[in-house]
């Protein structure tokens, strides 16, 4: 020992003398310290999931497993909603990680009417009773000089309580969404009769600017529409229909067919012709198809609308990874050079509810009885010119393909990352030349950066749409090109630091909100093409949902998807209880209370039932189909 301390003692001497070496050697030391220190706190990389169960191919489970993962879906629910009731109530939503709580939307206890329907569903009798009373007790007030958000106000308020009206005919639900609505009226003030982004249900003062953002003034037409049917009330009616007659009138020659992104209230113009699958156009869209389906099939412009409007996408939009051929849609973005715009290949996990609305026209439209739709006029060049597009192929079988390979790079969103749960946004590579592969469109006769590229290092100008073309004549066995199952890719901590390219994508926001859109779309494409393996990824979204993200007192939102344990953010969205979990949950039921051809749900999920209109209602409201 002694011999040792000697020895210590002479080289800290001679250390003394040299400068150089002995900065050296501290610096290393120190260097080696951190690194342990960084081993012991840094997250691991292995993924998280629960022991329980070991591995059974989903189709073999019997019903009674999946009976079991609805309760524990239903345990969340009640997890969740019990810490809102202890720490936030009456207000909006819960902060999961402080146990305080946020005022973000009105301040009138979002969660309550977001969540109300879901527990209606899963017969939460007596957190239901609790939430009836605050509802009949909230008075839709704000300050002067504070606005309501008009879309957020009607699809997450308004849309919970007349969903949860129609699964419980409880009257108070009833007046209160009239009472709701008819303080939210003022928003029709403009000269379209479009509405203003906000509104305070007081002063009748609005907000907003003159050009406004399609997601925001178009979809209102579910709610009110059923609306007019509970209460018989032709203005709610008519409110919905001027905006139908607003966007089946404009000219879309510019856009492919598709409703763009920037509206004029003025006149109720289209504005640009930026495009987008998701954020600012997504519930959009969806209101198209749903819309006809709501009306039993009688809307038939908005049918219309639809099929343009989706085929633009597939074949404008959606896009082929290079090496892993994922399909994956995206935007056409205002260039920052010219007036036209440009393919941004952005893929959102917003733009995730599309693959489910494909699945749900599927199973629901005549798609390929196209007089029947009447979707293309083949007198109007640019009609013509979509249509032309898929000539020759099937569009149910199109749509279909579309709904599986998007789903899939949905799914694979989150089962690339080590805590199995998916980023907001990514953006894709369009061309890897050093390995020979390149990216395209998916439908189009051109690439991303506009020109015909080869497919692979040997395709010599091969397109996709030549090799989709290909594969249907070679008679179609297996799966098309952009569909079928992929094998994840975990990056480990090695692969981040020396920057892998093996997921055909980066990341360009890496926080997971508790989102519902991946889910939404797994649980239809479950119900329509009866597949276990759309189940069984549910379940997994779940089992990571409760390993990263559950508190003691919630469900918290994630900053960041790609360390494992999820590093937690201190936000628990009232569209968990709306969506997340309700899709969850009739995933893993067995009888659906929702059949698909029977109920409708809004773009917060909130179910409305098939609407039949009487003789009289159709005389009174004058329902012009
Ligand atoms: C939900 O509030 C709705 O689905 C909306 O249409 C857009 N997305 C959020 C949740 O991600």
């Amino acid at each position: 020992m002694s011999m040792y301390r000697h020895q210590l003692y002479r080289t800290w001497l001679s250390l003394r003398h040299r400068p150089q070496l002995r900065n050296w050697v501290y610096g290393t030391v120190m260097l080696s310290t951190l690194y342990f220190l960084y081993q012991f706190i840094s997250p691991s990389d292995s993924r998280q999931t629960f022991p329980l169960e070991s591995y059974v191919e989903p189709e073999l489970l019997p019903q009674s497993v999946w009976d079991n993962r609805a309760e524990r879906v239903k345990k969340a629910f009640q997890h969740a909603y019990h810490g809102w009731e202890q720490y936030a109530a009456p207000h909006d939503e819960l902060k999961p990680i402080s146990n305080t709580y946020q005022d973000n939307f009105n301040g009138w206890g979002v969660t309550v009417f977001d969540g109300l329907d879901t527990m209606a569903l899963m017969k939460l009798d007596h957190e239901y009773k609790r939430a009836l009373k605050h509802v009949e007790d909230v008075e839709f007030k704000l300050e002067e000089g504070k606005y309501a958000p008009y879309f957020e106000t009607v699809i997450r308020y308004l849309g919970g309580m007349l969903s949860a009206y129609a699964l419980t005919e409880d009257p108070i639900l009833l007046r209160k969404a009239d009472e709701l609505a008819r303080k939210l009226d003022p928003v029709f003030g403009t000269p379209s009769g479009l509405p203003y982004y906000g509104v305070n249900p007081d002063t009748g003062a609005t907000q907003g600017p003159a050009i406004g953002i399609l997601a925001e003034i178009a979809s209102l037409q579910l709610e009110y529409t059923y609306l007019a049917k509970v209460t018989g009330k032709k203005e709610h009616f008519d409110r919905a229909q001027n905006v139908i007659n607003i966007i089946n009138r404009a000219n879309y020659d510019k856009t492919g067919g598709m409703m763009p992104i920037r509206w004029n209230t003025t006149d109720g113009t289209p504005f640009d012709q930026s495009l987008s699958a998701g954020a600012q156009a997504d519930s959009a869209h969806e209101y198209l198809l749903k819309q006809y389906l709501l009306t039993a099939k009688r809307d038939q412009e908005s049918l219309q609308l639809y099929i343009r409007t989706a085929t633009q996408l597939i074949t404008e939009l959606m896009y082929i990874s290079p090496t892993r051929h994922l399909l994956y849609v995206t935007d056409k973005v205002p260039s920052r050079t010219s007036h036209t715009a440009q393919i941004s290949h952005r893929f959102e996990h917003l733009s995730c509810f599309l693959p489910g609305l494909l699945a749900l026209g599927v199973q629901e439209l005549p798609l390929d009885d196209i007089d029947f739709m009447d979707a293309f006029d083949k007198d109007h060049p640019a009609q013509r010119a979509q249509w032309e597009k898929l000539r020759g192929f099937s569009l149910r079988d199109v749509h279909l393909w579309a709904a599986q390979g998007l789903a899939q790079t949905c799914w694979l969103s989150y089962a690339d990352m080590p805590t199995g749960l998916g980023p907001d946004e990514m953006l894709f590579y369009t061309n890897m030349p050093e390995q020979g592969a390149w990216g395209g469109g998916w439908f189009a006769p051109k690439t991303a950066a506009g020109g015909a590229r080869p497919m692979t290092r040997t395709g010599g100008g091969t397109l996709w749409v030549d090799a989709l073309r290909s594969w249907k004549r070679s008679g179609a066995r297996g799966v098309p090109p952009g569909v079928g199952d992929k094998t994840p890719v975990v990056y480990s901590k090695e692969d981040r630091v020396r920057g892998a390219f093996g997921r055909d994508y980066s990341i360009k926001k890496d926080e997971y909100l508790l989102r519902p859109e991946t889910v939404e779309s797994l649980y239809l494409l479950w119900k329509v093409t009866g597949e276990a393996r759309w189940r069984d990824r549910a379940w997994r979204i779940f089992e990571a949902i409760e390993v990263h993200t559950k508190t003691p007192a919630g469900y918290a939102s994630l900053r960041t998807v790609q360390t494992s344990p999820g590093v937690k953010d201190d936000d628990m969205p009232s569209y968990f209880f709306a969506e997340t979990l309700k899709y969850l949950y009739l995933t893993f039921i067995g009888d659906t209370p929702l059949p698909l051809d029977k109920w409708v749900l809004n773009t917060e999920a909130h179910p409305f039932p098939v609407i039949q209109w009487t003789a009289e209602e159709r005389e009174r409201f004058r329902v012009g189909y």
